[in-house]
């Protein structure tokens, strides 16, 4: 039997085909608008038989003994301790000394909203995802600028601006859209520190040094408006703040920031005049600018270049979407005004949009540790595996040693999870049906339906989420007994049904398609315009402008410690058989170990005496790791790249033992994780 829907093993949110027979899924097609033989390879997508019933998938609830071994549970066990901690906390402590911690896969959509609503319901204003170091602060800064964040239209893009984006790995729907516009041929220019798949095909590459994308941006925009390439009515009618802007960028122009930057002034200016003269042009970001202590103020830098080239909402260029109309399931209002969350200090990234919620994870770990602003005492981490992903690994496990009572909703007996009190097993995403944020961001609406039946006494989120509110008395809050009567309840206000969806496999469209939406309605800022100038941020006291007082003079941890630590790391690769700490155990995607490697320029292995396959100790400040070496010439001598993910299967790989938390943005709090200096030496 063949059923449409969306596969969840990481955010990119595929379209696919499942393919079932007696409730046993066999395997998976994902949906592309390109003929099969131009299509790109999802290996996790290849491999998704071998990760639902991987032997490994946790099959039912377990609770910790005293002697601190796991025993097998049942829901009404294990839901009823959960449920009895929750208000045993909320009665010595207050409501606000639980906090719910959601990781990447935790559903950009629905499941997030009820566990908001959970959380709110509850009294706590602690449900916390991890948007400050993915996706969210970058949200931000494209929505303090133009009011939303915008759609890059790239099939019928003329030029394509990818800005610290890896999209073969990462997307292959987007990479998808960039080599078909490239066959029509759009021009490509890629700016990454790393020569990826799409910078070895771009007509610029531009190699900027990890963490000085600001500085880069910057340029482009003051050579763009000393040459008059800006789309002057557009910048007339619809922005607020080009004179303070041109004043900013003119600090940093390409002659004077670009060899500190290890680019060429020529290569800057020709990238700026080929991105601003070639229409329509859309600008791809990434998760490479985000985890940078910069991470706004880039982004921002980067979002206008989209406004003052005219390139805003129009066909080819990059769209301002049209959210689906839902209910706000979230009940924000039933969390007394006076109860801040942990993450207190960034109050701008808490409020700026009514559905994200908020999103400095490291504020948790601080809450924990430091007892700052409160002590947090409980802690759910869901679909998360903050032990390996967040900054300063060790650092957050001494915080889930000490919190009082952990909670963990996972796939797998991932390191966070067997640090937990209770660990809970969830369905994977082709065992659930659900409505995934990512669909309701912009017009086009589709579910993602329950393929076959949980895996043995798994659970969807939804359910566990329904079950826990109830049982700490928030039976009112959750009335719905299936995830389609809650769907249906969600989307109301756009007329959209549950049984639309399933009718029309291929999206229902909440109105019609509109470019240029601002020449009626406007932009959705304080001006109703695009705003250079922010007087928001500058009455909290943050810059107007991006950069306005100046460039980072350190933006890659450690840089004080130069002399010991004379390597710049760079937090990468992102291989396409893995969704961050996932999938290593599986054999058919693992591959023995394939990739697992610090990649180092042949420079600097000729001068460590390294070769390929050596074991190396990476070093910093905060820990070490041991990985064997990769000569690869990818990346720029100086600079060393370390593989991501593999922390859950060995902590002697674990990244984020490298990485610092102490230093973060003032903002969007995102610490500087991407880049940061090191030192290596041979492991003997
Ligand atoms: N296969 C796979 N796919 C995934 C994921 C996964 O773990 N594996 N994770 C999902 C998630 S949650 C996310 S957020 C996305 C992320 O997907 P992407 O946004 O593509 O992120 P990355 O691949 O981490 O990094 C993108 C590029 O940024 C470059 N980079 C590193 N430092 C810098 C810098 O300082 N400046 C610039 N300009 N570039 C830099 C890297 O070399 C890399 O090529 O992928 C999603 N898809
Ligand atoms: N140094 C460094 N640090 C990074 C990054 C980096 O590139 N470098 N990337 C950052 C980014 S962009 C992100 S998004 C984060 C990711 O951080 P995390 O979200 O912590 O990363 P994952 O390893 O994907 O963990 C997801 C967990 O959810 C489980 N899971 C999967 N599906 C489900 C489900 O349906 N329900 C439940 N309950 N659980 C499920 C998986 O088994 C896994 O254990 O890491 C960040 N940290
Ligand atoms: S890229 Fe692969 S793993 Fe990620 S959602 Fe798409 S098909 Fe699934
Ligand atoms: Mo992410």
């Amino acid at each position: 039997m063949q059923t449409d829907t969306i596969c969840r093993f990481c955010s990119s949110c595929c379209p696919v085909v499942a393919e079932t027979e007696n409730n046993r899924l066999i395997s998976a097609k994902r949906k592309s608008f390109l003929p099969d033989e131009r299509q790109l390879i999802c290996p996790k997508l290849q491999a998704a038989a071998d990760i639902v019933y991987s032997p490994e998938r946790l099959q039912k609830p377990l609770i910790k003994d005293g002697a601190g071994n796991f025993q097998e549970a049942s829901w009404d066990e294990a839901l009823d301790m959960v449920a009895e901690r929750f208000l045993y906390f909320k009665k010595e402590s207050g409501a606000r000394s639980v906090c719910w911690l959601r990781g990447m896969a935790a559903d950009w959509g629905a499941p997030w909203d009820y566990v908001n609503r959970l959380m709110n319901g509850f009294g706590s204003p602690n449900s916390i995802g991890n948007g400050s170091v993915c996706h969210v602060g970058r949200e931000f800064a494209h929505t303090i600028t133009y009011g939303a964040m915008t759609v890059p239209l790239l099939q019928k893009a003329k030029c394509i601006l990818v800005w610290g984006k890896n999209d073969r790995d990462t997307n292959p729907m987007a990479a998808e859209a960039i080599l078909h516009a490239r066959q029509n041929g759009a021009k490509l220019i890629v700016v990454d520190p790393v020569r990826t798949f799409f910078a070895a095909r771009a007509d610029i590459w531009l190699q900027v040094k990890p963490a000085h994308d600001g500085l880069l941006a910057m340029a482009m925009i003051h050579e763009i408006i000393a040459h008059n390439l800006y789309d002057g009515d557009f910048v007339d009618k619809w922005t607020v703040g080009f004179d303070a802007l041109a004043r900013s960028a003119a600090q940093f122009p390409a002659e004077k920031i670009a060899a500190d930057i290890w680019l060429d002034p020529a290569a800057v200016k020709e990238a700026a005049r080929l991105y601003a003269t070639t229409k329509p042009a859309c600008i791809v970001d990434g998760n490479g600018l985000d985890m940078q202590v910069d991470a706004f103020d880039a982004t921002r830098a980067v979002a206008m270049l989209r406004a003052l080239t005219g390139n805003l909402d129009v066909p080819g260029g990059d769209f301002i979407p049209q959210p689906v109309a839902a209910r706000n399931l979230q009940l924000r209002d039933r969390v007394p005004f006076e109860v801040k969350p942990v993450t207190g200090d960034y109050p701008q990234f808490n409020e700026f949009n009514a559905t994200w919620g908020k999103h400095v994870q490291s504020c948790v770990v601080d809450a924990i540790l430091d007892e700052k602003p409160y002590p947090v005492r409980m802690l759910v981490s869901q679909s998360g595996n903050p032990v390996v992903t967040l900054m300063d690994a060790g650092r957050v496990e001494r915080a889930l040693e000490k919190v009082e009572f952990l909670v963990v909703i996972d796939k797998f007996m991932t390191r966070t999870a067997r640090m937990a009190d209770v660990v809970l097993p969830a369905s994977s995403c082709f065992e659930k049906t659900q409505l995934n944020r990512a669909y309701l961001r912009n017009r086009l609406v589709r579910i993602q339906n329950q393929v076959i039946e949980p895996l043995a006494e798994s659970w969807p989120d939804w359910k566990i989420i329904f079950e826990l509110g109830r049982r700490i008395g928030l039976d009112d809050e959750f009335p719905w007994q299936t995830v389609e009567e809650a769907i249906d309840y969600q989307l109301e206000p756009s007329g959209i049904t549950v049984q639309m969806l399933r009718d029309n496999p291929d999206g229902v469209p909440a109105g019609d398609l509109r470019f240029a939406k601002h020449s009626s309605d406007g932009f959705n800022t304080p001006s109703g315009k695009v705003e250079f100038y922010s007087r928001k941020l500058e009455e909290n006291g943050f810059p107007p402008v991006p950069f306005a007082h100046g460039f980072s003079p350190e933006p890659i941890s450690f840089s004080d410690q130069k002399d010991k630590y004379p390597l710049l790391g760079i937090s990468g690769a992102r291989s396409n058989r893995f969704t961050h700490s996932q999938f290593h155990q599986v054999p058919s995607l693992s591959m023995n170990r394939k990739g697992c490697t610090v990649d180092i320029h042949p420079d600097d292995a000729r001068t460590y005496g390294i070769v390929e396959g050596d074991n190396v100790r990476v070093e910093t400040p905060r820990g070490r790791i041991v990985m064997p070496a990769g000569i690869s010439e990818v990346i720029h001598p100086g600079s060393i790249r370390i593989a991501w993910g593999w922390g859950d299967l060995n902590p002697d790989y674990s990244l984020n033992r490298l990485t610092d938390d102490d230093r973060r943005n003032p903002i969007i709090g995102t610490p500087s994780g991407r880049s940061f200096m090191c030192r290596i030496s041979k492991e003997r």
